[in-house]
């Protein structure tokens, strides 16, 4: 017997649906939706809305509902079991706020499956746009959180992250702020994923912890509002969330819109969404402390599971809850990819050629070492790009190859650990992850195994799916994961001993050259 179920992913750019059966271990249908390519009429360009305010970042909220009308109408098309889904669960760009006024609640109950849903929520958004997480126009409401929450540090211990300004309590605050009579009117306040949870429930419901933690509003200790927060962020602000829930706790079953729209059964279960980086968590497999993913993308990305908070936390990462309800730290790199590209353009290298440069040169490059700030960094902040290099010619290209290797990875591995991971293995994703002589000088740096995996699965959506067999089945998280997370090469990419020896006492070097830049920026 076959037991279906349904992960999506509301993304930057698109909307992304994964199908699995439970019981043979398999993925039975994957699809994606694009905005901006499928739904010209919102205007939107890789998923956001032009803007002519500084670092203003808004979507439109009923662009999210439209999309997921049409991609499960497609399903139902495609003649996919519908009936047959046992749970739905799905995830979210992280960070972005949809607010809604008095009616919301009763629009949702009472939709006719007849009409579309966009067309029945117009005109129940009291901020017409969403902020997303590409919004970075709250620079003065960090700073206003920050001193009334007793500094940076507090904050960090409190929330997981400094005052960040594409997390929401700076957007709500900016909204409460400038447009006092729209925040009264608002009733409730939801993420992007607690929004669309809410539409397949039928009602409001509360953020999950995973997404509240992206808000610098959550106690994260405690799992609960951290209420000096939200006093400083807007008025009555608890009664416009609701409580945050736990992400394995089902919502209760779907709303009959979804029963007589789309063809779900009346039983299906519909479990909170979460923020896409914790579902990608579990979508890669990473369930037990120690595992940790890094992706080699445009920039590159580390996050990784652990028990518990390390007593002082990086300025520099953001501590999220996980889906398994331990927590996570999420670090992203500006220069990833587009470092890497500059040095292989300038030495006009083919990727085969650049590895070719690795395995050439001994690990620590002979003491030559790069910091690799090709354009300005997030981790750690630095304000002003500039490539460094220390015994290092600038004519000489396979050492340079190295070096910008090297580089990222003792930076990444430095960071990480100050964030509280510690990994025992890695699997690494993204475009450069196919490069084994990369993944060799990841493993000696780190000091632990890396692997990749076979399948090109969207690992939010399938996070979701995933979670929902957890929640349903009663499945442990590993047994789960396991048959949808295999390894794509025989053998895993294992550190050299004597190449992990140099790299411990090359990684200090380098945190003490890393500290000089920081006071010189
Ligand atoms: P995105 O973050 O945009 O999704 P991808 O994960 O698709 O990016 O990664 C794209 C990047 O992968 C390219 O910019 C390229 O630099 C890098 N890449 C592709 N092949 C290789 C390779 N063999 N070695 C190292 N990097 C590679
Ligand atoms: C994480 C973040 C992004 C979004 C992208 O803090 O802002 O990764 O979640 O969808």
């Amino acid at each position: 017997m076959s037991r279906y179920y349904l992960g999506l992913d509301s993304s930057t750019q698109s909307l992304s649906a994964v199908l699995i059966d439970a019981e043979s271990g398999q993925l039975v249908n994957q699809q994606s939706l694009n905005y901006a390519a499928e739904l010209p009429a919102y205007n939107v360009t890789d998923g956001f809305l032009p803007s002519t305010s500084p670092g203003v970042v808004h979507a439109p909220p009923l662009m999210w509902v439209e999309a997921l009308d049409q991609l499960l109408k497609q399903m139902q098309a495609d003649k996919l079991p519908m009936n047959e889904i046992v749970a739905v669960a799905g995830a979210a760009q992280q960070h972005g706020s949809v607010y809604v006024g008095a009616d919301f609640e009763a629009r949702l109950k009472n939709c006719n499956p007849q009409k579309p849903l966009q067309k029945q929520l117009q005109n129940c958004f009291t901020r017409s746009t969403s902020p997303i997480w590409m919004d970075t126009s709250t620079t003065d409401q960090c700073t206003a959180i920050t001193k009334a929450l007793g500094g940076a540090d507090q904050l960090i211990k409190a929330t997981g992250s400094t005052a960040t300004e594409r997390f929401s309590g700076a957007q709500i605050k900016k909204f409460a702020d400038k447009h006092p009579e729209d925040y009264v009117r608002t009733k409730a306040i939801m993420l992007v994923s607690s929004f669309m949870a809410s539409l397949f429930s039928g009602r409001h419901v509360g953020i999950d912890l995973t997404d509240a933690s992206g808000m610098n509003l959550l106690d994260i200790r405690h799992k609960q509002w951290y209420s000096a927060a939200l006093a400083c962020c807007g008025d009555h602000l608890q009664d416009k969330l609701k409580p945050p829930v736990n992400p394995q706790l089902p919502l209760g079953t779907i709303s009959t819109y979804f029963t007589d729209r789309y063809g779900f059964n009346s039983n299906c279960m519909v479990l909170p969404w979460c923020g896409d980086n914790p579902s990608s968590l579990i979508g890669l497999g990473l369930v037990e402390p120690g595992m940790t993913a890094i992706s080699l993308g445009t920039s590159d990305t580390c996050f990784g599971l652990f028990k518990d908070l390390p007593e002082s936390m990086s300025p520099w990462a953001h501590t999220f809850i996980a889906p398994t309800l331990d927590y996570m730290s999420l670090l992203c790199f500006k220069n990833g990819s587009l470092a890497r590209e500059a040095v292989r353009r300038q030495y006009q290298q083919s990727w085969e050629q650049f590895s070719a440069c690795l395995e050439a040169t001994p690990p620590g490059n002979q003491g030559a070492m790069m910091l690799p700030w090709f354009d300005t960094e997030i981790v750690p902040r630095i304000k002003h790009a500039g490539v460094q290099r220390y015994s290092l010619e600038a004519t000489d290209i396979q050492a340079n190859c190295r070096a910008v290797i090297e580089a990222q990875m003792i930076a990444m591995c430095n960071h990480a650990s100050a964030a509280g991971l510690k990994p025992t293995s890695i699997r690494a994703t993204g475009g450069a992850s196919q490069n084994r002589a990369i993944l060799q000088v990841m493993a000696n740096v780190f000091d632990c195994p890396v692997d990749v995996l076979q399948t090109t699965t969207n690992s939010t959506a399938l996070g979701a799916a995933l979670r929902a067999v957890v929640a349903v089945e009663r499945k442990t998280w590993k047994e789960t994961v396991q048959p949808f997370t295999k390894t794509q090469y025989a053998s895993q990419t294992i550190p050299d001993a004597a190449a992990v020896a140099v790299y411990q006492k090359m990684k200090k070097r380098y945190a003490e050259r890393e500290q000089t830049c920081l006071m010189q920026d």
